[in-house]
């Protein structure tokens, strides 16, 4: 049994997508970082880190922190979601890197400057909305003559999802790249994926938080 630390948050509904992509029997423990509740030294033991996505796989007893660490780990409990052969498998890792050292911090603060943030900073808005949309630019080059960032349906697209999924639900569509949207509209309408977005609830609504970036 795998026990999942998470929250309706981009990181949070990649692992519940590959949990149930996976057909792996699993419990949910809400963690509602608008509440601070990451910060709980329970959770603190869990993931020095203070964030979500946790995992703690009952059977091993093993903990896992960082949402596609615990993405390789299923994948690798499973034998499934991941290329088989060296080279394919190291482009996955590569792919992984990719999504978590720079799409999820810069697409993560183009949300915080557009949403969170308590003050309106139009520089810092600017400077991260390039960098996303230069990145939109390279996910589009390596989807380009590809159903699949590594050419069949694997855990690099469910990391990728979770991050494009929440830019589309946050008005930052990705519609003038073409590569992108059709693989958005492949990936978003499997049905695992479907479920895994709704765990522990689907993403906030960002419409009431919209404001003047300029
Ligand atoms: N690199 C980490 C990032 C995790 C992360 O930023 N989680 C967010 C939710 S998507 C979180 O827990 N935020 C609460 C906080 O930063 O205090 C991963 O991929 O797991």
């Amino acid at each position: 049994m795998i026990e999942l630390y998470t929250h309706n948050t981009p990181n949070g509904h990649k692992i519940s997508i590959a949990l149930e992509e996976l057909g792996l029997p699993y419990t949910v423990k809400r963690v509602n970082t608008f509440a601070g509740e990451q910060f709980a030294p329970e959770f603190v033991d869990l993931n020095p880190n203070a964030k979500i996505p946790v995992i703690v796989d009952t059977e091993t007893g093993q903990v896992i922190y960082e949402s596609n660490a615990i993405l390789l780990y299923l994948a690798e409990k499973t034998g499934r979601l991941m290329p088989a052969d060296p080279a394919g498998r190291f482009e996955a890792i590569e792919l992984l890197f990719l999504q978590a050292a720079s799409v999820g911090p810069m697409f993560g603060q183009r949300a915080f400057f557009a949403y969170f943030s308590s003050e309106t900073v139009p520089f810092a808005f600017e400077r991260y909305s390039k960098e996303a949309a230069r990145l939109e630019a390279v996910m589009e080059k390596l989807l380009k003559g590809r159903d699949y960032f590594c050419g069949t349906y694997s855990i690099v697209d469910i990391a990728f999802f979770g991050w494009i999924n929440t830019a589309i639900a946050s008005f930052f569509p990705v519609k003038d790249y073409p590569h992108l949207d059709a693989w958005f509209e492949r990936v978003a309408s499997r049905p695992a994926v479907r479920k895994g977005i709704s765990v522990p609830e689907p993403l906030i609504d960002f419409a009431p938080l919209r404001r003047e970036l300029a």
